[in-house]
């Protein structure tokens, strides 16, 4: 408690207990009597200590407030400036630290000591966002995720600015502000927010067939994800790595999560937004906070000059993979992440990512895309955290020794000592100076030709990877991808945009685009525009599928019981047993949030009371009810609404007597993936994967 002066007594206006400026109730302190705590003296910025912090300076109890009151003009100025502007993209992140750590040399092919020194731990913070929607959007829209990792190298800071889709959009920096004005909220009205089911998107995809191939992962179970721990990463351009003899090798890099992939169906996802809005920033929370510290491995695709001149497309274009059946990847390192953010704020909004920040070692390749990134992420830190100064913020600044002779500026942390502030110079011996030797140089690469404006011929084939994309995908994601095809473009109001999309999925899989048609209920099929380059078959590949990468496990997966009072505690338990030692985390649902009075008598806590706990923030779900829980339960609508979307998101219940009459009530026939609570292995084994060939029984897919 800290002690202050007591001041005068203020005069009262005849009520009884008297007040004081550090007794504003008059009740002797009661409100931080109740608070409790050992408490530093709170301050002014300039550090005042301050003597009452519950009332501004009047004349007179009932009077006006003065001018003169320096406590509330500050803490209020300060208040009115806490917003800084948000991502113009990517505003809603996540983020975490943690560390990378090198398992295989790559000492071959660069000089990058993150990349050659085997087993030794470099420092990371990764944020992940998603792109459309704004900061205080929610967590699950269809919508690209962000996944950018900064490693505090040996050498200075490197950023990997990646996404969890290996291709984008566009081929050329220049229509980045078009694709973005195209896909946010509309200007005039100000909506969708957080979506591209919308008239602007669509049109400018329809005029932009470069964006197709990145459209079919787009409307892949990619954009909806279960879990940031469940989704794979990409540096999507094509990078260079330079030994130390200066030899060039190209690369791409990938990040594989340990968890495998994992999805949402899109009906979850939809009802996640409203369930919890931050589903997947509460996720990697509790997933970090609980010790199950999310990994991925490092993986990449090296190929050199000669090779990429053989690819069927080209290396520079951001519309288009390397097929890991042609360019293995090779695993070289884990990422793991430790540690949440001490404050959302410093960190996780304060981070400042650049593609161009980069090492010694490893550089950029000519993809125009890549190119004017390398431009953009540095002008808008500029104008995002106000001033040059970023890179001194904790977060941004680089763990190894730095110095230069940058100078001044908005918001200057450091005290530079000494009167020299350029290079050469010979008056303080200790003033940093270049160093040819362990400085970044540029790969000496060979470039000539003719200025202009134009998209290179290799760049023409918009359609084949569409293809292979498609093509290389199980029948139930192909019917996904049909669905939120049909979704997306039954929010378009203009009819020639929904055409003209339909159009362009002929040149992707005519079956999908007859699909795609039927479900609009379009008369007949719209014609296909001219293809520059007509699409050709590549084998598929396996490899760009989710259900193919899904790992059947219940680790870092939740279970969720729901129990009512009279549930039998043995029961409760054997599920609880078994699905922990799976791996999975446990939470108990109960109609009170106090919890449920078992059987035996004993008092089980709840983690959730129903009503908002819907079985949707799942992976699987037990139902253990007494006879009166279960009647009771089968009047309320939670509890209906519990089992019926359990079951349509395609995940695995356990089900008592009780259970099974809740079923019953919510008009679920149970099949291979409802289990009796006799049958709990196999309700663990079956919780370990989503019941896909349930779909077509609870919902009409495109
Ligand atoms: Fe970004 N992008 N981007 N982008 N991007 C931004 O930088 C930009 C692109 C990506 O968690 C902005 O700090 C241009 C591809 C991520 O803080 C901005 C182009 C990829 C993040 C910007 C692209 C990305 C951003 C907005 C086309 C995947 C969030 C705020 C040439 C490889 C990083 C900011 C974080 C953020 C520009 C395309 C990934 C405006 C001009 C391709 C993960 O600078």
């Amino acid at each position: 408690m800290v002690k202050k002066a007591t001041p005068a007594p203020a005069k009262g206006l005849g009520k009884s207990a008297p007040k004081t400026s550090s007794d504003p109730r008059g009740d002797g302190d009661e409100l931080h009597q109740q608070a409790g705590g050992k408490h530093e003296p709170l301050t002014t910025n300039e550090g005042g200590i301050i003597s009452d912090n519950q009332n501004s300076l009047k004349v007179g109890e009932r009077g006006p407030v003065l001018l003169e009151d320096f406590v509330l003009r500050e803490k209020i100025t300060h208040f009115d400036h806490e917003r800084i502007p948000e991502r113009i993209v990517h505003a809603r992140g996540s983020a975490a630290h943690g560390f990378f750590e090198l398992t295989r040399s790559l000492k071959k092919h660069t000089s990058a000591s993150i990349l050659t020194e085997v087993g030794e731990k470099t420092p990371v913070f990764v944020r992940f966002s998603t792109v459309a929607g704004g900061a205080g959007s929610v967590d699950t829209p269809r919508d690209v995720r962000g996944f950018a990792v900064k490693f505090y190298t040996r050498e200075g800071n490197w950023d990997l600015v990646g996404n969890n889709i290996p291709v984008f959009f566009i081929q050329d920096a220049i229509k980045f502000p078009d694709l973005v004005h195209a896909v946010k909220m509309e200007p005039d009205r100000g909506f969708p927010q957080a979506a591209t089911a919308h008239d602007t998107f669509w049109d400018f995809i329809s005029l932009t067939p470069e964006s197709i191939h990145m459209i079919m992962w787009a409307m892949s179970d990619r954009t909806i994800p279960r879990s940031l721990r469940m989704m794979e990463g990409f540096g999507v351009h094509t990078f260079r790595l330079v030994n130390a003899e200066g030899k060039s090798t190209f690369v791409k890099f990938h990040w594989r999560p340990k968890l495998g992939l994992q999805s949402t169906v899109w009906d979850e996802a939809v009802k996640l937004a409203g369930a919890d809005p931050d589903f997947h920033r509460r996720d990697l929370f509790e997933a970090i906070q609980g010790g199950n510290h999310p990994e991925w491995e490092l993986g990449v695709q090296l190929f050199t000059e000669e090779e990429a001149e053989r690819f069927p497309f080209d290396h520079l274009d951001a519309t288009k993979l390397i097929p890991e059946e042609l360019v293995p990847l090779k695993v070289i390192g884990r990422m793991v992440l430790d540690r949440w953010p001490d404050n959302f704020f410093a960190e996780t909004e304060q981070v400042a990512f650049c593609p161009s920040h980069i090492v010694p070692g490893i550089d950029f390749s000519n993809d125009p895309l890549l190119q004017g990134r390398l431009f953009s992420y540095l002008d808008t830190q500029l104008s995002r955290l106000g001033s040059p100064n970023f890179a001194q913020l904790p977060i941004n600044a680089p763990k190894c020794p730095f110095a230069n002779h940058q100078r001044d500026g908005h918001m200057q942390r450091d005290v530079p000592k000494g009167r020299v502030a350029y290079e050469p110079s010979s008056l303080q011996a200790d003033s940093p100076r270049e160093d040819a030797k362990r400085g970044f140089r540029t790969f000496p690469a060979r470039e000539e030709g003719a200025r202009s404006r134009i998209r290179p011929e290799s760049f023409a084939d918009h359609y084949s990877q569409a293809r292979l994309f498609f093509r290389s995908q199980t029948a139930f994601e192909q019917a996904h991808m049909a669905s939120a095809l049909v979704f997306e473009l039954s929010k378009v109001e203009t009819p020639h945009v929904r055409e003209a999309v339909v159009g362009h999925l002929r040149h992707v899989d005519e079956a999908l685009a007859r699909r795609v048609a039927d479900g609009l209920a379009l008369d007949s099929l719209p014609p296909a525009p001219a293809a520059k380059v007509p699409p050709v078959d590549m084998p598929p590949s396996p490899a760009l599928q989710i259900i193919g990468k899904m790992k059947k496990t219940l680790e870092g997966r939740v279970v969720g019981i729901l129990v009512s009072d009279g549930s039998d505690g043995a029961a409760v338990n054997k599920v609880r047993k078994a699905a922990e030692a799976a791996g999975a985390v446990v939470k108990i649902v109960a109609p009170k949030l106090g919890g449920a009075k078992l059987s035996d008598g004993k008092k089980l806590a709840a983690d959730g009371q129903l009503a908002g706990t819907p079985s949707i923030v799942f992976d699987a779900v037990a139902v253990v009810l007494s006879a009166d829980g279960a009647g009771e339960l089968e009047n309320e609508s939670a509890a209906i609404d519990f089992m019926r979307d359990a079951f349509g998101h395609l995940k695995a219940m356990v089900v008592d007597a009780g259970g099974r009459r809740l079923l019953e009530a919510a008009g679920v026939k149970p099949d291979d993936g409802v289990f009796a609570s006799s049958a709990i292995d196999a309700f663990v084994n079956g919780a370990k994967t989503r019941f896909f060939a349930r779909e077509a029984k609870v919902r009409m897919l495109a």
